[in-house]
């Protein structure tokens, strides 16, 4: 439960409701500790929550994803929507930011202050980062951020968590990366709206998107009927940004009918609930005195064949 409102977390709210950067990104740096000065703040603004559009991009390491994130809030400030984009990705730092403040300077439409970037860190788990990520996602939606970008790498339980955070999820894959097929097996794909071949300047990206569309053939529909459309970009040259732009549009334009945003969003609610939920009562359960040491006990002896692994959670879980 969020603790009370201080004077520091209501002057916080205000000025994160004003505008103001500074109490925003020390905002977030409490979410990011676990500082329940950031949940108080967060608890106190989330009437306002929702209004943002969410786009998550996803993908191995290395394939452009900062860079299509750079290009596509570049021309979203060009457009006058102000961005808030979250990296989380614990292999490279996101580098767009020097040269998206250039950017955005050039562009008479833009000022870079309509643009916050926040890189998050790894900092013990994978999914208490994930989760974080979320409240850094309210935040910079309350905050007024239109358009709300986040980045993720890899392709595991965190990207699907962090799709399930989403409203469109874009996955990026190179030829280079040469794993667009074992990211489609890790169920990338699944949570893909829209797919992006990046690197299209480099040899294989034909047949990359094509390999891509032809499991995208053969899977079975989905539910409502969107079949996420597969587009080559050269994201460093901002080459094919606009074509991905209009396909996340449309995904957006799918979604807002037939109650679809509303339905998806109820579904990760609870999706998020039940990881938070989650992420307690592991974090309460290893916590307990002594469990760590009946943890080493019962690998020891499932090791030794002495007991089956589900017999040995059920005795862990029961010193909870
Ligand atoms: N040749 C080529 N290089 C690119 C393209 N997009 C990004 N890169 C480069 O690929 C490297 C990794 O890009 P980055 O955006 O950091 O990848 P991320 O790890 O997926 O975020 C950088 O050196 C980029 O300049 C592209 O379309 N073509
Ligand atoms: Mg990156």
């Amino acid at each position: 439960m969020a603790g009370p409102m201080t004077t520091t977390t209501a002057s916080a709210a205000e000025r994160i409701l004003a505008g103001d950067r500074l109490a925003l990104a020390r905002a977030i740096t409490w979410i990011e500790n676990g500082d329940p000065a950031g949940e108080v703040t967060l608890a106190s603004l989330y009437g306002r929550v929702g209004r943002a559009a969410r786009l998550g991009v996803t993908g191995p390491p290395g394939v452009g994803k900062s860079t299509l994130v750079n290009a596509l809030a570049v021309a979203r400030r060009a457009a006058g929507e102000t961005v808030g984009i979250v990296a989380v990705d614990p292999t490279s730092p996101f580098s767009g930011g020097a040269l998206l403040g250039d950017r955005v300077r050039m562009s008479p439409a833009a000022d870079a202050g309509g643009v916050f970037i926040r890189s998050m860190a790894t900092r013990g788990h994978v999914g208490g980062l994930a989760l974080a990520s979320q409240d850094v996602a309210d935040l910079l939606d309350v905050a007024g951020y239109a358009l709300v970008l986040y980045e993720t790498v890899g392709a595991g339980q965190l990207e699907v968590e962090v799709a399930e955070a989403a409203d469109t999820t874009l996955v990026v894959l190179s030829p280079e990366s040469g794993d667009g097929v074992q990211a489609m097996k890790a169920g990338l794909m699944e949570v893909a709206n829209v797919i992006v071949v990046n690197k299209a300047d480099r040899d294989g990206a034909d047949r990359l998107a094509a390999e891509v569309a032809q499991v995208l053939d053969l899977a079975a529909p989905r539910p409502g009927g969107w079949k996420p459309p597969v587009l080559r970009a050269v994201a460093s040259r901002g080459e094919g940004v606009p074509e991905v732009w209009r396909a996340v549009e449309e995904h957006r334009a799918w979604l807002s009918r037939d109650g679809r945003l509303e339905a998806l969003r109820g579904s990760h609610a609870e999706a998020r609930l039940r990881a938070l939920v989650r992420h307690r009562l592991e974090r309460e359960l290893w916590g307990r005195p002594g469990a760590l040491g009946a943890l080493a006990a019962r690998v020891a002896a499932v090791r030794a064949g002495r007991e089956t692994p589900r017999a040995a959670a059920a005795a862990l879980a029961s010193l909870l």
